[in-house]
């Protein structure tokens, strides 16, 4: 069998920095799906993937696919991804460090000569981030079906609809439930991501296995109460919206501090207040709140709970309350035929001597969606300060080649294995 090459760290280094370049300039690093920048950087993916001679199509779900052909086209395409829209001020390298991965495989698979069995995709996954619409993995889910009509309907502050960004982004949302994938139509799907946590860079290791993903149930509560004058409504007589609100970040934060037999965490990260002025008693407090685990049964079990809590709260003050599910995501456990190979190639690529652990992301990634018809499987590389989703991003560009070389070595495994 041809040696694979070796991945080109200067090259790798060079695409994340084009591609992170595009971003809002006072605003480092950001590049929000369905917008001007977003087609940018996706217009230079899409000369990128050409330029690899890769077959470049998107799906209705707007996903951009990159494909190699195989030798045997009748077998399901092995798959590597990641997203290149980031939450707003935090995105230098999560997501387009496993999109440019994926385009260093496809330069190391060429220049070594090998022809895979297998087709290869390479995925830019639409909308990773949760959008402003309230859904998050918009294109993954769209590609395995999971995309409800309630969600295409969703609509952001702006009044903008789901489905029509999903459409001049270039995908066509009313065939994305005929087209969507099945079971076993993907071989396998793979990708490398950033740890943004602090398991990696505190052990000083280049790269983890990840043995799992949580799960993420994400609501959406609005609180009604009654808009009146600051300055002249006693405290006795007002229905605030904002402080009835206020109790409710505190009670979430307070119930997941509680143990459970599995990790729980809860955020609540956007908040709108009506009419928002400094002279006005809040009337109305919407917000989004998402709680997170690897155990499915907890996450209902704290939401549950949290919600019935929520709405005593808010009407023993006589307010009003209206609670949406926005989405959920289940927790994905990767099968030891995964782990497996992507330990014994990651091992064998860091060398002996180097560790490298299994960890379960506390980040919830395209993978969720994908295990719904395929076996995933990922690598982390570590994150600066395990820290992730702000200006402060980094990951050093030697983990990020050797998690290529790992993840390539492993793609050629299972193209044989699958
Ligand atoms: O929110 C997440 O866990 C991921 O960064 N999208
Ligand atoms: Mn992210
Ligand atoms: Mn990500």
């Amino acid at each position: 069998m041809q040696t694979l090459s070796k991945p080109d760290e200067s090259r790798l280094w060079a695409d994340i920095e084009a591609l992170s370049a595009i971003t809002l300039p006072d605003r480092p690093w950001t590049r929000r799906p369905f917008t001007p920048l977003y087609a940018q950087g996706r217009a230079w993916l899409k000369r990128e993937m050409k330029s690899l001679g890769l077959e470049v199509s998107q799906d209705a779900a707007s996903n951009l696919i990159g494909r190699l052909p195989g030798a045997n086209p009748s077998l399901p395409p092995l798959m590597i991804g990641s997203h290149t829209d980031t939450v707003t001020g935090g995105g230098r390298f999560d997501g387009i460090a496993g999109v440019i991965v994926g385009l260093e495989i496809v330069r190391m698979i060429s220049e070594s000569g090998i022809v895979l069995d297998h087709p290869l995709e390479i995925v830019d996954f639409t909308a990773e981030e949760p959008t402003d619409f309230g859904v998050s993995t918009v294109g993954s889910r769209g590609m395995v079906g999971n995309l409800s009509d309630t969600m295409l309907g969703s609509k952001d502050p702006e009044g903008r609809i789901l489905s029509e960004c999903i459409a001049g982004a270039g995908g066509s949302p009313e065939r994305i439930n005929d087209s969507s994938r099945r079971s076993g139509s993907v071989a396998v799907y793979l990708e490398l991501h950033i740890e943004q946590g602090p398991v990696l860079i505190q052990a000083g290791l280049p790269l983890a296995v990840v043995t799992g993903i949580v799960g993420i149930g994400r609501y959406q509560i609005t609180v009604t109460g009654q808009p009146d004058h600051a300055g002249t409504t006693p405290m006795t007589m007002r229905r605030d919206a904002l402080t009835a609100a206020g109790e409710l970040f505190v009670k979430l934060e307070s119930i997941c501090r509680e143990s459970y037999s599995a990790p729980v965490v809860g955020t609540v990260g956007v908040v709108n207040v009506s009419p928002n002025a400094a002279n006005v008693v809040p009337g109305e407090v919407t917000f989004r709140l998402e709680v997170r685990s690897v155990d499915p049964a907890l996450i209902d079990t704290v939401c549950e709970r949290y919600l019935s809590e929520a709405r005593r709260m808010i009407e023993s003050r006589g307010l009003a309350i209206r609670i949406e599910e926005l989405t959920r995501s289940e927790p994905v456990n990767v099968s030891d035929l995964i782990l497996d190979t992507l330990q014994s190639n990651c091992e064998r690529t860091v060398g002996k001597g180097t560790e490298v652990p299994r960890i379960p992301s506390g980040a919830g990634h395209d993978g969720n969606q994908l295990s719904r018809i395929a076996p995933i499987g990922m690598i982390f590389v570590p994150s600066l300060g395990g820290r992730s989703h702000c200006p402060e991003e980094w990951t050093d560009i030697g983990p990020i080649a050797l998690g290529a070389e790992a993840l390539a070595r492993a793609l050629l495994e299972l193209d044989k294995k699958l």
